[in-house]
């Protein structure tokens, strides 16, 4: 095996999962502070603004905002080159609409880059991680708003100009697509801040929506460019493969459709184009996104430098019996457990191989660098007294990378770095709880919001510490 010296081998994070610190230094109230944590296969709430007494898990998190130095020094003896984290959109705009940023907020985020960059840890850095103030979604509507993409790209100025000489690789939108595929009320609120009313249109509006973010996108990257041309700003999408549950055609045809639903924003962000059939499903379905021709322009001049994805999982999935012509009606889905494969303790496919097949499909499709900026596997820890043998994870990760050598090794595919999810214990986004671990470092904290909050080395913490030593050629 074979990395380039300059792989960026790394670990990935998002602010509002481990910040906490939610009215510190003068932040604004968060879309993510207003979820409540889920509970024994009860969804998180998305409450009507702060509700005292309830559990909202996002507002201490693990509290990185107070013990960042410490959490870094963890970092740098792990021997990370990058890490990948977001800015709280809320820290520097606490309101959204605000002509001047929040000081404090700026200056947190200088500290902690500064703090990295001490270690030679690069900051790899999210514009918006599944966050945006919540003053935009009520007095605005969220991402159905056209103005979002002004507030939107002034922030993105704003932090491009303070932070040019820290940080290089940058993200818009984290897992812009997870839209399409999820179509519920909390992969639209995540992602857009979409609250759907009772008799709107949740594809439309989800659309527009989306419309809007990728416009707000490309004008970021052509802002960035200008302020630092080596800017590197790439785009993050969820991914997986969709493989047909049968030989039957149909089958075939279900799948292909899935990986296009799920993918047409690579199309866009990647291309700087929408795709036909896209286009040709928004005519039929009487669509009007608001697509004008300066955004058209906008969108070809302001396309990705690179490719970051997640990988968590691949999917299997089954024509229906009656499916409609179009293959598209949402919530047909009819999704088929691999019999070839195990699952996580969440029932997550666990899917080495399907690594190297995403890996192939976005390199011949693109012909861009990736980054893989997330993949790693949530599971139960224990604690033997101070220790936790998660051979299970070092298991998964091992299985991971040695698919990613073989596809930089064997297929040719420019892939830039690797940065395993969650690389110390967090708040889950889809749960809300802490208990769906991904972390090298284990956090004292429970569900309940109890614990210490002390930090405590997992064995696969020895295990990617060596790994990193290495370059990736001892596994
Ligand atoms: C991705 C998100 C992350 C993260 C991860 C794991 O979708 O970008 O924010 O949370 O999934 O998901 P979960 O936390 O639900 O296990």
């Amino acid at each position: 095996m074979a990395f380039s010296k300059n792989f960026l081998w790394g670990g990935a994070v998002a602010a509002h999962q481990f910040e906490g610190g939610w009215q510190a230094g003068g932040k604004g109230v968060s879309i993510a502070d207003v979820m409540t944590a889920g509970a024994n296969g009860v969804p998180r709430e998305i409450t009507d603004g702060v509700i005292p007494g309830k559990n909202y898990p996002n507002h201490e998190a693990i509290d990185f905002y107070d013990r960042y130095k410490d959490d870094v020094k963890l970092f740098a003896e792990l021997g990370l080159k990058c890490f990948r984290t977001s800015i709280a959109w809320s820290r520097i705009f606490p309101q959204g609409d605000e002509a001047l940023p929040n000081e404090a907020g700026l200056a947190f985020y200088d500290k902690l880059f500064d703090e990295l960059l001490k270690y030679h840890i690069q900051p790899v850095i999210t514009l918006s991680h599944f966050e945006m103030p919540y003053h935009l979604v009520k007095a605005y509507g969220g991402w159905r708003n056209r103005k979002l993409i002004d507030f939107f790209t002034h922030y993105a100025e704003v932090v491009f100009k303070r932070y040019k000489d820290k940080v290089t690789y940058w993200m818009t939108f984290n897992e812009i697509n997870n839209q399409t595929s999820g179509m519920n009320d909390w992969s639209l609120f995540t992602n857009s801040g979409l609250q759907i009313q009772p008799g709107e249109n949740a594809e439309l509006l989800m659309y527009r929506a989306s419309h809007h973010e990728l416009v707000a996108s490309a004008l970021a990257v052509q802002i960035g460019h200008r302020i630092n041309p080596n800017f590197m700003i790439g785009s993050m999408f969820s991914t997986g493969p969709v493989y047909p549950a049968s030989p039957d055609p149909k089958d075939t045809m279900k799948a292909q459709r899935l990986m296009q639903a799920n993918c047409w924003y690579a199309d866009v962000q990647c291309k700087g184009k929408y795709p036909a059939w896209l286009k040709h499903y928004f005519a039929v379905k009487n669509y009007d996104i608001g697509i004008t021709l300066a955004d058209e322009d906008i969108l070809k001049a302001g396309t990705v430098d690179y490719i970051g994805f997640s990988y968590y999982a691949s999917h299997v999935v089954k024509a229906a019996a009656d499916e409609p012509a179009d293959y598209m009606t949402p919530g047909r889905d009819i999704e088929v457990k691999n019999p070839t494969l195990s699952r996580s303790d969440w029932g997550w496919e666990i899917d080495p191989i399907g690594l190297r097949v995403t890996l192939n499909w976005f390199s011949q499709r693109f012909d861009l660098p990736l980054f893989i900026v997330e993949n790693g596997l949530g599971a139960f820890d224990r604690l033997d007294g101070d220790r936790i043998h998660d051979g299970y994870r070092i298991d998964y990760l091992k299985k991971h990378i040695e698919q990613m050598a073989l596809a930089v090794n064997e297929d040719g595919v420019d892939l830039l770095g690797y940065t395993p999810w969650g690389i110390i214990d967090l708040v889950s986004a889809g749960t809300g709880q802490m208990d769906k671990r991904y972390g090298l470092i284990y956090v004292d904290k429970n569900d309940a919001g109890k614990g210490s909050l002390k930090r405590l080395k997992k064995d696969s913490f020895y295990w990617y510490q060596n790994l990193i030593r290495h370059n990736g050629n001892q596994l």
